[in-house]
C-alpha cells in the first residue's frame, strides 16, 4: 500500500443487515478507493458490489453541489442559491406559519432510512426543539415482526451468525440473503460444509432457495397455516420438548387445544403444502436440532405478518429451539443501540422536548397528511426520503403537497421527490462527516469520520440543522431550542454512557477510530433464558396481545380474503445492485440492470395469452401502469414479482395495514406484499 494514502474509518449507513465497516483510502483532498475493513468481525474485510462502488457515488457527476431552488415547483426550472439565501427562506416561512396558526403544527418533517447513523437525528432533535410540531412515524421495513417478537419475548436479539456453526438445520423463512444479506452466507455455506442442513422456505425459488439443501414454495402469506399444520404433525407425533416448554413456557396447555381445534386439510390447503412437506419439517425441527430459523423482512409485510412471526416463533418454543447454541427463530435485535439519544434531546430543561408530536403513519403519510386540518400542513422538511417512490397512494401524495406552501429536501442526488420540493439542499456522505452506525442484525458498532472536505456546498443534517437553529433564534428569541453552538464530536459523545463504553469494552468513543467494536451482548440469543415478558417466560399464549384485540396465539389459519378481480399477488422483493430506490443512477449497475420486467409463470401466460417481452397491463384497485412481460418458472402461478423495481409500481399500492406494529414503532406495518393485482395483454 502507497503510504502516501491517508486512511480513515467508515461505515455504510445504509438500511441494511450488514452495516458494513469500510476504509477510505484518500490522497490530494480526494477519495481514492475504499475496502472493507477486516477488524469487523461480523463483515471481516468484504463490501458488497454498491459498496466497492462507493467512489463512483461520492463522485457522481450527478451529486447535488449547491443548494437549488425549483420556481415553480414541478417546472423543473432550477436555480443555485446560497445556503444564506435558503435558510432565510425556510426560517422566514416557519416563522410566518408559527405567527398564522400560532403553533408549529403546520411545520411537518418525513424523515426515514437513506441514512441511519446516529446524526443523522439531527432534524428530529431540531424539530423537537421548536415544540410539537408534525412528524411521520411508523416504519415499513419491520413493524409486524418488532411487535410479534415483543409479545413473544419481551425484546429484540440476534445471535452472532458464528453461533450458527452448531446448527443441524437451518431456516432461512421469507429472507433472501443472496441479495439482502451478503455477510450472512460465509457463515451459513460454513454451517452447511459442516453438515447442516438449509432450507428456504420463499414463494419465489430465490437465489438463496437455489443455494439451499430444500425449498418448501409457499403461498405468499400462508406461514402462519404452514407452522400450524407443523404443529399439528408435531403434537400428533408427541416431538414436541416437554421439559422446555414446562420450564420456558406459558400457555402451552392452551395452545394445544386451539391447535388440536384447526382442520389438517385446512392448513395443507391454506399454505399449499403436502403431509410428507410437513412431516419433513417438523422432523427437522423436533429431531435435527438444533434448527435456527431466520424470518426476514419481506415475509411479515402481509396483513397476518405479525400473526405468522408469533407462530414461527411458537414453533421454535415447542420443540426446544431457543437460547440453546445454534438455535433460536431470529428477526432483528435492538440490544446493541444503547445510544442515549441526546441527539434527540439535547436540550434535557427545555419543557418544548417533552410536547410530543402530531402524528402522520408514515406508511400512510398521504392520508394523514391530508387529514389534518387544525391547522393543515404547510411546510415539510424531506431527508433521507425518496417520498415518491417509496409511499403509498402516490397519486394522492401529489395532491397533498401540491397544498403546501413550502417543502424542502436534503439529498444527495435529484430524484422523484425533488421534483415535488421548492428547495433541496446538498448532504454529505459517510466519508465527509462523523457518525456512529449500529445494525439491527448483528452485533458491531462502527464510525464515520471525515476522509475528504464536504462535496462542494454540501453540509451534514446537524450542520443544516444548527444554522436553521441560529437564523430562528436570531428573528426570534430563543425560537428553537436546538444547540447551535455545539461540535460534532460533542454530540457523538453524548451518546456514550459508561454502560455502553463498557459494553464496548472501550474508554471514549474515540477508540472507535482504531476498529469497529463488537457490543457486549449474549452470542446466544436469549441464552441466559431470561425474558422480558409479563411472565419472565416465552409466551405461547399472550394476554397483551390480546388485549390488543388480536388472537392470544401466533398460529392460526387465514380469513380468506382473495378478491376474483385481482387473483395475483405481486410481491415487492428487494434487489441485490440496489438499497430500495438508491444506486440505480450507477452506470456500473445499469450495464446489469435491465428494463423493469413483470415476471409471470409461463403457463400463467400462455392462460392469459401474454406473449413473452410483450408489453402488459398490471392493474390494482388503485390503478394500472404498462410494462414487459417476462416469464419465470421459480413463481407459481398465483404470484408476480416485479424486478429490477419499477419506479411507478407505487402507483399501483394503497396503504393495507399490517397486523402488527404498533407497540413498538408507532404504527402498524405496510402490507405492501399483500398487492393483489391483475395481469392483461395489451
Ligand atoms: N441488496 C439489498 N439489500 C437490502 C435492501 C435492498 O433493497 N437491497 N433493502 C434493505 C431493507 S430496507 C430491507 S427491509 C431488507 C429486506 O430484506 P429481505 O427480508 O430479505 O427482503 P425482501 O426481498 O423484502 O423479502 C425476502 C423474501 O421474502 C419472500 N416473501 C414475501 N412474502 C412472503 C411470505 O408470505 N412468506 C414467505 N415465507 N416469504 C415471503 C420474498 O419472496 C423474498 O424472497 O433488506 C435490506 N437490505
Ligand atoms: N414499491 C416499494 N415500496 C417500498 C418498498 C418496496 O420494496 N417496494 N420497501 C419499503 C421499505 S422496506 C423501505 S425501508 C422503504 C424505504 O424508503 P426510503 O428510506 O425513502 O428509501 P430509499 O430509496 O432508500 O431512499 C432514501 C433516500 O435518501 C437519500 N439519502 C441517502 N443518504 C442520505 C443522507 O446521508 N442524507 C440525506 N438527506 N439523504 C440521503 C437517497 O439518495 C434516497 O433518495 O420503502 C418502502 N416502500
Ligand atoms: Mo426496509
Amino acid at each position: 500500500m502507497d503510504e502516501t494514502y491517508s486512511i480513515t474509518r467508515h461505515v455504510c449507513p445504509r438500511n441494511c443487515y450488514s452495516t458494513c465497516s469500510i476504509l477510505g483510502y484518500s490522497k490530494n483532498g480526494r477519495l481514492q478507493k475504499v475496502t472493507g475493513d477486516h477488524k469487523h468481525g461480523y463483515t471481516k474485510g468484504l463490501l458488497c458490489a454498491k459498496g466497492y462502488n462507493y467512489i463512483n457515488n461520492v463522485y457522481h457527476p450527478d451529486r447535488l453541489k449547491y443548494p437549488m431552488r425549483q420556481y415553480p415547483r414541478g417546472s423543473g426550472q432550477w436555480q443555485r442559491v446560497s445556503w444564506t439565501e435558503a435558510i432565510d427562506i425556510i426560517a422566514g416561512k416557519i416563522i410566518e406559519l408559527n405567527h398564522r396558526y400560532e403553533s408549529n403544527l403546520s411545520l411537518a418533517l418525513n424523515k426515514y432510512s437513506g441514512n441511519m447513523g446516529i446524526l443523522h437525528h439531527a432534524m428530529e432533535g431540531f424539530f423537537n426543539g421548536l415544540g410539537k410540531t408534525s412528524r411521520a412515524v411508523g416504519n415499513p421495513c419491520w413493524s409486524p415482526g418488532m411487535d410479534a417478537v415483543y409479545y413473544d419475548y419481551g425484546e429484540h436479539q440476534t445471535s452472532d451468525m458464528q453461533d450458527i456453526l452448531h446448527s443441524e438445520t437451518i431456516i432461512l423463512w421469507g429472507i433472501n440473503p443472496v441479495w439482502t444479506s451478503i455477510h450472512s452466507l460465509n457463515y451459513i455455506y460454513e454451517a452447511q460444509r459442516r453438515g447442516a442442513k438449509v432450507i428456504t422456505i420463499d414463494p419465489v425459488y430465490t437465489e438463496t432457495a437455489k443455494k439451499s439443501d430444500t425449498y418448501i414454495q409457499i403461498k405468499p402469506g400462508s406461514d402462519g397455516a404452514l407452522a400450524t399444520a407443523i404443529a399439528k404433525y408435531i403434537l400428533e407425533h408427541d416431538l414436541f420438548d416437554h421439559e422446555f416448554i414446562d420450564q420456558y413456557t406459558v400457555g402451552w396447555e392452551e395452545l394445544k387445544e386451539y391447535i388440536h381445534r384447526l382442520s389438517m386439510k385446512e392448513a395443507l390447503n391454506q399454505c399449499g403444502q403436502t403431509i410428507e412437506a410437513i412431516q419433513f419439517l417438523a422432523e427437522r425441527l423436533a429431531i435435527h436440532r438444533p434448527v435456527y430459523i431466520w424470518m426476514g423482512f419481506g415475509m411479515q409485510r402481509h396483513r397476518n405478518g405479525g400473526q405468522n412471526i408469533r407462530a414461527i416463533n411458537a414453533l421454535a418454543a415447542m420443540t426446544g429451539n431457543i437460547g440453546r447454541q445454534g438455535s433460536g427463530a431470529q428477526f432483528g435485535q435492538r440490544a446493541t443501540w444503547k445510544f442515549t439519544y441526546h441527539i434527540l434531546n439535547p436540550f434535557p430543561d427545555d419543557k418544548r422536548n417533552k410536547a410530543g408530536v402530531r402524528p402522520l403513519d408514515i406508511n400512510d403519510f398521504a392520508n394523514d397528511l391530508q387529514k389534518q386540518q387544525v391547522p393543515p400542513v404547510k411546510f415539510l422538511w424531506i431527508t433521507c426520503r425518496n417520498l415518491l417512490t417509496q409511499s403509498t397512494n402516490v397519486e394522492e401524495l401529489k395532491k397533498a403537497l401540491q397544498t403546501l406552501e413550502l417543502i424542502v429536501t436534503v439529498e444527495h442526488f435529484m430524484t422523484e421527490t425533488t421534483q415535488y420540493s421548492d428547495l433541496v439542499l446538498p448532504a454529505t456522505t459517510q466519508f465527509e462527516e462523523w457518525d456512529i452506525v449500529a445494525s439491527y442484525w448483528h452485533h458491531w458498532i462502527s464510525i464515520n469520520q471525515p476522509a475528504i472536505e464536504p462535496y462542494y456546498e454540501s453540509k451534514s443534517e446537524l450542520e443544516i440543522a444548527r444554522l436553521l437553529s441560529k437564523k430562528l433564534n436570531e428573528y426570534k428569541d430563543h425560537f428553537s431550542a436546538f444547540p447551535t453552538d455545539m461540535e460534532d464530536e460533542q454530540f457523538i459523545e453524548q451518546e456514550f454512557t459508561d454502560e455502553f463504553y463498557q459494553a464496548l469494552h472501550i474508554k471514549d468513543w474515540r477508540e472507535l477510530l482504531n476498529g469497529p467494536r463488537r457490543v457486549d451482548v449474549q452470542k446466544t440469543a436469549w441464552g441466559t433464558m431470561e425474558f422480558k415478558t409479563p411472565s419472565g417466560k416465552i409466551e405461547l399464549f399472550s394476554k397483551q396481545a390480546m388485549d390488543n384485540q388480536l388472537s392470544p396465539f401466533g398460529m392460526g389459519l387465514m380469513e380468506n380474503e382473495s378478491n376474483p378481480l385481482f387473483p395475483y399477488i405481486l410481491l415487492l422483493n428487494h434487489e441485490p445492485f440496489r438499497i430500495n430506490s438508491q444506486f440505480q443512477n450507477l452506470t456500473s449497475f445499469k450495464e446489469i440492470s435491465r428494463e423493469p420486467c413483470i415476471y409471470l409463470h409461463p403457463l400463467l401466460a400462455k392462460e392469459k395469452g401474454i406473449q413473452r417481452y410483450s408489453m402488459v397491463k398490471l392493474v390494482s384497485e388503485k390503478g394500472e401502469i404498462t410494462i414487459r412481460a417476462n416469464f419465470s418458472t421459480d413463481l407459481n402461478q398465483q404470484t408476480l414479482v416485479i424486478f429490477p423495481n419499477h419506479p411507478l409500481i407505487n402507483k399501483l399500492i394503497s396503504f393495507t395495514a399490517a397486523d402488527m406494529g404498533k407497540v413498538m414503532t408507532s404504527g402498524k406495518g405496510n402490507a405492501l406484499n399483500d398487492l393483489q393485482v391483475n395481469i392483461a395483454k395489451l
